[in-house]
C-alpha cells in the first residue's frame, strides 16, 4: 500500500469508480435493457460527473474510446478479465501490460484475484509482476478482492469478504473492491481487517434507487471509502440523477433519504 490521497482516482479520500468491463465479464446480456449503452461512449459520458473519480475499463475500450475522454475522465486499466463463456475454476486471463496501461493514460490499474481458486497461485504471482511494475509508474492498483471457487460455497460470508480485504492489504493493492458482506458490521470488520488500505464495495445487480443508496449509506458509516459499480449507474435510464444522490452520500455523507430528496 502506498499513500494514494493525492491520487486523481481519490476526491476527499473516497472514490466512486464506474465499471464498465461487463461485457467481457458477462456479455452482452447486461445490456438487452439499455442497448444504447452497447455504445462505450455513452458510459464515457457519464463518467465525466464530478462524482466519478474513475472509469474502469478493459484495453480494448480504452484504445478505442479513452483517447476522446481523457481530459475529462480518469481512467483505470483492467488489467486482467475472464468471459462468461470460461467453465473453468475461477481464473483470469492478464490481458494487458503495464507497460501499455501507462500508454493509454491509465491513472491507476485494476486486477482481479480469486483467492481460493485452484489458480490462486498464479493469480497471485501475476499480482506480484503488476503490482511492483506499477510502483514504477506511480500507479495505485486496485484489487478485485473476490475469494471464488470450488471450495467457497458462499462467496459474500463475513469471514470471506474479511479475508478479501486482508488478503489484498498483504498483496500490496492500493484499494480492495469487495462483494457487501450482508451487513454493516460485517463490513466494518472487513475494513478494520486492512488497516490503512482503502476499501470500497462492488455494485452488484441493478436494485431500486433507495435501496441501492441505502445500501452505500451503510457502508460508508462502515468504514469503507466508496464504490465500484456498474450496472447500479449505467442501466438505469437517468444515471446522472443517480451519481447526484451517490455525491451526497459517499462525500457528504448524507443519508440515503436526504440525497434523494435533495436530487428530485
Ligand atoms: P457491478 O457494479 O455491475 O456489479 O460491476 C462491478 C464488477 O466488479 C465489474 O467490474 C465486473 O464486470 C463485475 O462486477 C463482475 O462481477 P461478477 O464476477 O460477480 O459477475
Amino acid at each position: 500500500m502506498i499513500p494514494i490521497d493525492d491520487s486523481p482516482i481519490v476526491r476527499d479520500g473516497k472514490s466512486l469508480i464506474l465499471a464498465m468491463d461487463h461485457g467481457l465479464e458477462h456479455g452482452p446480456v447486461d445490456f438487452e435493457d439499455v442497448p444504447e449503452k452497447l455504445d462505450p461512449s455513452t458510459v464515457f459520458e457519464t463518467a465525466t460527473h464530478d462524482a466519478v473519480t474513475a472509469m474502469a475499463v478493459q484495453k480494448g475500450i480504452a484504445e478505442g474510446y479513452y483517447p476522446s475522454y481523457e481530459d475529462d475522465v480518469n481512467l483505470l486499466l483492467k488489467l486482467n478479465g475472464t468471459s462468461n463463456l470460461w467453465m473453468g475454476e475461477p481464473d483470469s486471463a492478464v490481458n494487458c501490460s503495464v507497460d501499455y496501461a501507462a500508454e493509454l493514460g491509465a491513472d491507476a490499474l485494476g486486477f482481479t484475484v480469486y483467492g481460493g481458486s485452484n489458480h490462486e497461485i498464479e493469480m497471485v504471482e501475476e499480482f506480484r509482476d503488476a503490482q511492483e511494475k506499477g510502483r514504477e509508474y506511480d500507479l495505485p492498483m486496485v484489487m478485485w478482492s473476490y475469494p471464488r471457487g470450488q471450495g467457497l460455497k458462499n462467496d459474500t460470508k463475513p469471514s470471506t469478504i474479511s479475508y478479501a480485504t486482508r488478503l489484498a492489504l498483504e498483496l500490496g493493492a492500493d484499494i480492495a473492491k469487495v462483494k457487501y458482506p450482508g451487513s454493516p458490521d460485517a463490513m466494518a470488520h472487513a475494513v478494520d481487517c486492512a488497516g490503512d488500505m482503502k476499501v470500497i464495495m462492488s455494485g452488484g445487480s441493478k436494485t431500486s434507487d433507495y435501496e441501492f443508496l441505502s445500501q452505500v449509506e451503510a457502508v460508508i458509516d462502515a468504514g469503507a471509502k466508496g464504490l465500484a459499480v456498474g450496472r447500479n449507474v449505467w442501466q438505469r435510464e437517468d444515471p446522472t440523477r443517480l451519481l447526484d444522490a451517490l455525491e451526497k452520500v459517499i462525500y457528504e455523507e448524507e443519508t440515503a433519504d436526504a440525497a434523494l430528496e435533495a436530487t428530485e
